[in-house]
């Protein structure tokens, strides 16, 4: 291959003319946002609507990225001036797009003062997060005093966790006297912003008496929905998108061209006009919230149990199989949709089969291990509270059941020696039960749904919910994850 120039602000412009140059290149002011987490999925969300909107209006927004542990992000973008290439790609759209609002990268393990000072400067006006779920410490979403590097940021004085991040940032800026900011949080959680406002407040609590109060009045907490699937950059897309770009861009990035960021309007000062990239400003995400989660959040946790299962590499391979398709699409119709409050304005059948083709996009494939990743915490928002709320309708969430025995399977072929690797912060807990109830399924379902701390107290007593998981735990042992679910879909 003939080595290409890296991409960077003096030769953007020498780019092939598919990438376009961005109309707000150049362009500086003092209203910046700092991103906590810009990994994939911000750089390829809240920074293209930030570049939109620059590009679009007079005013002027940068970014400042955080990453709060890993220097990768960092040391890979630096080098090309912070800029880099959004492809997004399906059967019928094929788009480029620079990103040039992104002006640093700051690394908390590396000088979490840094990150403070930045937080506390004037021209600072908005903390967007995504750092997923285990990022915000919370136990029934308030702080998790327990959680090993909360416990060592408020003993020791250290900044490790976000809330610490955030509480110490904020303290900085009451004491120097400068105005509030508004604090958006971008992931996938429902009430994200209250339970960011929670464990941020609480962990204040702990740094100075009258500080939640100066909060109460100061800062403001957004929640959002944000949707978009973005797998985790690869090798194979850089060398792609570089030779679409004709410079060497290591920042490049593959995603879908669907993109979606409803945001709760509660800004303390000026935002960029996010509206023009499509943003909805409302005025309770709530209802989207739950809807995204359980519709391709919940949907898409279960794929990649049973794609894991079937031994297939990426999402659009297990919801090409017809059963699987068929149950995902009994899921969303007969359990998930009856769970929830549709949104006015949304067609719930349109907004099904519009998630099931996007799931079937193979020009952006998603691993169905980097979907199956924390479960125990994606579990509840996703499935959990699902099942429970059509319990109380008298509607038995037996698809749910059946995602959940896949989960647990899953789990159980790691733990026994699967053939892959499973990534969980409470991996020891979920291992341990496993281990101790091998030789008996019916205590095993029991011991998860009462003791791993992954099932809502909600549902943990409930029998019918538990013996439906417990027979399609002993089904997908006994028959095989393709005739379950071919019996379910034949019901
Ligand atoms: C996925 C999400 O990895 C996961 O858990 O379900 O990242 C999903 O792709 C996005 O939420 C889509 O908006």
């Amino acid at each position: 291959m003939i080595s290409q120039p890296r991409l960077n602000k003096a030769n953007l412009s020498q780019a092939k003319a598919a990438l376009g140059q961005p109309a707000s290149m150049g362009n500086r002011s003092d209203n910046k946002i700092v991103h906590i987490g810009i990994g994939a999925f911000s750089r390829a969300h809240q920074a293209l609507y930030t570049q939109i909107a620059n590009d679009e209006t007079q005013d002027y927004w940068s970014i400042v990225g955080v990453s709060l542990r890993s220097p990768g992000v960092r040391d890979t973008l630096k080098p090309q001036d912070y800029l880099y290439t959004i492809k997004e790609r399906s059967l019928n759209e094929d788009n480029l797009r620079c990103i040039s609002c992104l002006e640093d990268i700051l690394v908390g393990s590396e000088n979490a003062q840094a990150v403070i000072d930045q937080i506390a400067d004037e021209t600072t006006k908005i903390v967007t997060v995504t750092v997923t779920e285990k990022g915000y410490c919370q136990a029934s979403q308030r702080l998790d005093t327990a959680n090993k590097a909360v416990a060592a940021d408020i003993e020791s004085g250290s900044c490790t966790s976000l809330p610490a991040y955030l509480a110490r940032a904020l303290l900085a800026r009451k004491e120097a006297g400068l105005a509030g900011i508004t604090i958006v949080s971008c992931d996938n959680l429902p009430n994200n912003g209250e339970i960011l406002q929670n464990v941020v407040k609480d962990f204040a609590d702990t740094l100075q008496a009258d500080l939640r109060s100066w909060l109460d009045d100061n800062v403001r907490f957004c929640s959002t929905m944000v949707d978009r699937i973005v797998p985790a950059a690869t090798e194979q897309v850089v060398q792609e998108i570089s030779e679409d770009i004709g410079l060497h861009d290591a920042g490049a990035l593959l995603c879908e061209p669907y993109k979606q960021w409803v945001i709760e309007d509660n800004f303390l000062s000026s935002r960029p006009a996010w509206e023009e990239a499509g943003a909805l400003l409302v005025e309770d995400v709530a209802a989207y919230e739950k809807l995204k989660l359980r519709m391709l959040n919940g949907c898409h946790s279960a794929l990649a149990y049973i794609g894991s299962l079937l031994g297939d590499e990426f999402i659009h391979q297990t919801i090409s199989r017809p059963e699987v398709e068929a149950f995902i699409a009994r899921l969303m119709a007969s359990e998930q949709s009856q769970s929830l409050q549709v949104p006015s304005g949304i067609d719930i059948d349109q907004y099904s089969r519009a998630v099931i083709e996007r799931f079937k996009n193979k020009y952006v494939p998603y691993r169905n291990a980097q979907v199956a990743t924390d479960g125990s915490l994606k579990l509840p928002q996703r499935l959990l509270f699902s099942a429970y709320d059509l319990r109380q309708k008298s509607i038995a969430p037996q698809c749910i059941a059946l995602a959940v025995a896949a989960w647990l399977q899953y789990l159980v072929g790691y733990t026994v020696g699967g053939s892959y690797s499973v990534s969980d912060p409470n991996l020891g807990t979920l291992e341990g039960i496993i281990r101790a109830n091998s030789k008996d399924s019916a205590q095993l379902v029991s011991t998860m749904m009462l003791q791993s701390g992954v099932f809502p107290e909600s549902l943990q007593q409930d029998d019918v919910f538990e013996s439906m998981v417990f027979e399609y735990y002993q089904s997908l042992q006994s028959q095989g994850v393709v005739d379950v679910l071919a019996n379910i879909t034949a019901r």
